[in-house]
C-alpha cells in the first residue's frame, strides 16, 4: 500500500493512527501542503479533489478521504475492531467522529484559513477568532457527548478506536492554533491514554520523516 500524507494534516494523522493500530505500514509519500504540493499536477491526479489524504491499494485502487479510508481499512482488516459491534453504538460513534471530520477540521483547513487570510482580506486577530470559535463549539459538543456515557479509557470503551483516531488529531490541531482545551475535561483524559499507545505515539505529527518545527 501507498499512503499519501503530510505530518500535520489531521486526516493523515487520523489514518496513520489507523495504520499502527491494524500493524500495516504503507509506503509514504509526503506532499507538503505549505508549498502547495497538494495542487502539483502529480498529486492532483491521484487526488482530483487535491486535498490528503490517499490511500493506494494494493491492488492498485486510490481511495481518498479519511473516514472512507478508516472504514476500508477497518473491513479488510477487521482486527481489532475499529468500531463497537452493535449497532447502535456504531451508529453513535460514527456520529461523534463526524462531529470532528464534518463539522470542525473543514472549517480549520488550509484552503478555508488561506481564503479568509487572502480573497478575505482578514486579519490574523480575525481568521484566529475563527478557529477558537468552531473548534471551541465543536469539541465542547464532543465533550457533552461523552459527559453522556459511563467514563472509560477511550471515548466508546476500554479499546481505541475511531472516535478517539478522529479525537487525537483534532486535539493536536486545538494545540497548534492555541485553541483552549483546558474546560474539556474528558478529552483531555482519553488524549492522555491515547498517548500511551504506540499507534498513537508513533502517528504524532513530530514523528514524522516530513516534520517541520
Ligand atoms: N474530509 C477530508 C478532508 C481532507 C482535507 O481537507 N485534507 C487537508 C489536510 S488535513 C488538505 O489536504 N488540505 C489542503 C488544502 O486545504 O489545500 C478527509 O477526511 O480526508
Amino acid at each position: 500500500m501507498k499512503y499519501w500524507g503530510y505530518f500535520r494534516s489531521s486526516s493523515s494523522y487520523r489514518c496513520r493512527i489507523a495504520f499502527g493500530l491494524k500493524g500495516v505500514a504503507p509506503d509514504f509519500v509526503p506532499v507538503h501542503l505549505r508549498l502547495g504540493g497538494q495542487k502539483a499536477p502529480e498529486f492532483a491526479a491521484v487526488n482530483p479533489q487535491q486535498l490528503l489524504p490517499a490511500l493506494e491499494t494494493d491492488a492498485g485502487d486510490v481511495l481518498i478521504q479519511s473516514l472512507a479510508i478508516l472504514e476500508w481499512l477497518d473491513e479488510t482488516i477487521p482486527t481489532p475492531p475499529l468500531l463497537p459491534s452493535d449497532p447502535l453504538t456504531r451508529a453513535h460513534v460514527r456520529g461523534f467522529a463526524q462531529v470532528i471530520a464534518c463539522e470542525i477540521h473543514p472549517l480549520q483547513n488550509l484552503r478555508v484559513l488561506a481564503y479568509l487570510r487572502g480573497p478575505l482580506a482578514q486579519p490574523e486577530d480575525a481568521v484566529q477568532a475563527w478557529l477558537a470559535r468552531w473548534i471551541t463549539d465543536g469539541l465542547t459538543a464532543c465533550e457533552g457527548l461523552l459527559a453522556r456515557r459511563p467514563v472509560t479509557r477511550f471515548a466508546f470503551g476500554d479499546t481505541p478506536g475511531l472516535a478517539d483516531i478522529c479525537l487525537i488529531p483534532q486535539v493536536f490541531s486545538a494545540q497548534r492554533f492555541g485553541v483552549d482545551t483546558s474546560h474539556l475535561p474528558r478529552i483531555n483524559a482519553i488524549y492522555e491514554q491515547c498517548q500511551l499507545i504506540s499507534a498513537f505515539a508513533d502517528a504524532h505529527p513530530r514523528q514524522q520523516p516530513d516534520w517541520e518545527p
